[in-house]
């Protein structure tokens, strides 16, 4: 499909453009999704919709592609109402299950409508300049897009992919602009999601919101105008290929080889995350201290190694959380920490250069991930693909609420929720024997392999293209 002559031009539309200010000048920026539609993007005469974030100069093009830049530039008033209010503090944990309690304001949602309307504003001028044009909305920031540009480009084909979870629809349902999002949804031709379970919560919450106004058959929603649009589940990946050649390049065998001299001796846990009150990080903490205390023997022996990313802490629940984990983390190593010896977790408060994540990947004996609910979670897929590719056993605990835990089958799974009972599948995954480690790891990454994020890709761009374009 990738640079036929026939192909459909991409405009993509996110919350940010893929581009990142280095002291060498503007260079993409690193991550899977980015990386898989730089070439897709490049063959398809691509266009890339996307706030600057606050970086002033974002350039129209990179020298080194050939995909067009469209900056959006925003006030600091719509950065607030907009980014960190109503996405950050309505939508993001709205659509987590209201693990946090939604915040919701008038004034932001005003934000919001205005900032959804200079993105479709951007997007309607970019679609205008390339030739057979497809639409490409990306997740929660952006969910009135996909209705703003129908309006005015009523044939142009739209899809919409949501990253995050789609809650049930009693949840959704709190949101009083509800009708005003899934409406600004229903614009588009079709609309993605990581799970069945995600899918089918937004046809029910359609059919909740908006009455008789859509009628749901099979995946399709049928609307009173006539049109129809089609729901999917489309889990996306990670480019595991990427990930199996740096993890086994010279520069990661040293980073692994200088960490396997630090923890000698030790069974290593890892958690990495961004900093986010979604991911579980109290309670693998928590369950981390419980299992120290019933047992002594692991006293000295293990130890939790916790990459956290910084992540909003423009926003109080944020840093609210650091704190407490902070304080937690306090606690388990004034408790734990032998004297003269090592602490048991090891805490670090930044992002690393990919080169050192894959060392942790590839050195952990276990990956703790433990979202109260996250929508995929690709670190527990790039964990995966890293053992395997350098003939490690460690093992996958994974919390039954990600939507990876659909595909990952043969990790160890946990309710987070059940602190006592996250002790106890640590334990567990730790007295698993190394002949099944391995056999579910290989299995996990064949499985990745096979469905990477190239894949995912050329599902989501011909689902949107649809019968009528494919068939042309
Ligand atoms: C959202 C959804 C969904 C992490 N630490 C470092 C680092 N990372 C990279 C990982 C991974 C990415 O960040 C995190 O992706 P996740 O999927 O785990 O989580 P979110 O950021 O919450 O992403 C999620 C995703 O969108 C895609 O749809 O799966 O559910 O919440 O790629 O490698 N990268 C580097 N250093 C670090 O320290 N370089």
């Amino acid at each position: 499909m990738t640079g036929s002559p026939r192909a459909s031009s991409i405009v993509a539309v996110a919350n940010r453009l893929p581009v990142q200010r280095t002291p060498d000048g503007w260079q993409l920026a690193p991550g899977g999704l980015v990386t898989a539609l730089k070439p897709v993007m490049e063959a398809r005469d691509g266009t890339w919709v996307g706030w600057d974030g606050g970086n002033r100069g974002a350039p129209g093009h990179l020298p080194s592609m050939r995909i067009g830049l469209r900056p959006i530039r925003l006030r600091p008033g719509a950065v607030e109402g907009f980014y960190h209010g109503f996405s950050n503090r309505t939508l993001w944990p709205l659509l987590h299950n209201a693990v946090e309690r939604p915040v919701f304001d008038r004034g932001w949602w005003t934000q919001y409508q205005e900032v959804n309307g200079r993105f479709a504003d951007a997007a309607v001028d970019a679609l205008a300049h390339v030739d057979r044009p497809v639409l490409w909305v990306q997740d929660y920031h952006l969910m009135l897009v996909p209705e703003l540009v129908r309006a005015v480009r009523p044939d142009e084909r739209i899809g919409f992919f949501l990253h995050v979870p789609w809650p049930a629809p009693d949840i959704y349902a709190r949101l009083p602009w509800r009708a005003e999002i899934v409406r600004g949804l229903l614009g588009a031709d079709v609309v993605s999601f990581h799970t069945e379970r995600y899918r089918k919560n937004f046809v029910r919450s359609c059919g909740r919101v908006l009455g008789a106004e859509v009628t749901a058959r099979g995946g399709d929603l049928h609307l009173a105008d006539g049109r129809v649009v089609r729901t999917t589940s489309a889990p996306i990946s990670i480019d595991a290929a990427a990930i199996r050649s740096a993890v086994t390049s010279p520069s990661a065998g040293a980073e692994l080889a200088e960490l396997r001299d630090q923890f000698a001796g030790r069974t290593v846990l890892l958690g990495v995350d961004r900093l986010d009150y979604t991911k579980g990080i109290v309670e693998r903490l928590l369950a981390f201290e419980a299992l120290l205390e019933r047992r002594k023997d692991l006293r000295g022996r293990v130890v939790l190694v916790q990459i956290a990313v910084p992540s909003r802490d423009d926003v109080q629940e944020y840093r609210d959380l650091r704190d407490t984990v902070e304080r937690l983390i306090g606690r388990i190593n004034g408790r734990f920490t032998p004297t003269g010896g090592d602490v048991p977790v090891h805490y670090l408060y930044r992002g690393l250069p990919p080169e050192q994540l894959y060392g942790y990947y590839a050195l952990a004996d276990a990956l703790l991930v433990t979202p109260l609910i996250d929508g995929m979670n690709l670190v527990a897929k790039e964990f995966v693909v890293a053992q395997a590719a350098t003939g490690g056993d460690g093992v996958l605990v994974l919390s039954e609420f990600t939507g990876a835990a659909e595909e990952l089958r043969e990790a160890v799974q946990c309710n987070p929720f059940d602190v006592d009972g996250l002790a106890g599948r640590i334990e567990t995954a730790l007295e698993v024997a190394a002949p099944s480690r391995r056999r579910a790891l290989r299995t996990m990454a064949r499985r990745i392999h096979r469905h990477d994020v190239h894949a995912w890709l050329d599902e989501q761009i011909s689902a949107i293209e649809g019968p009528t374009t494919a068939a042309s």
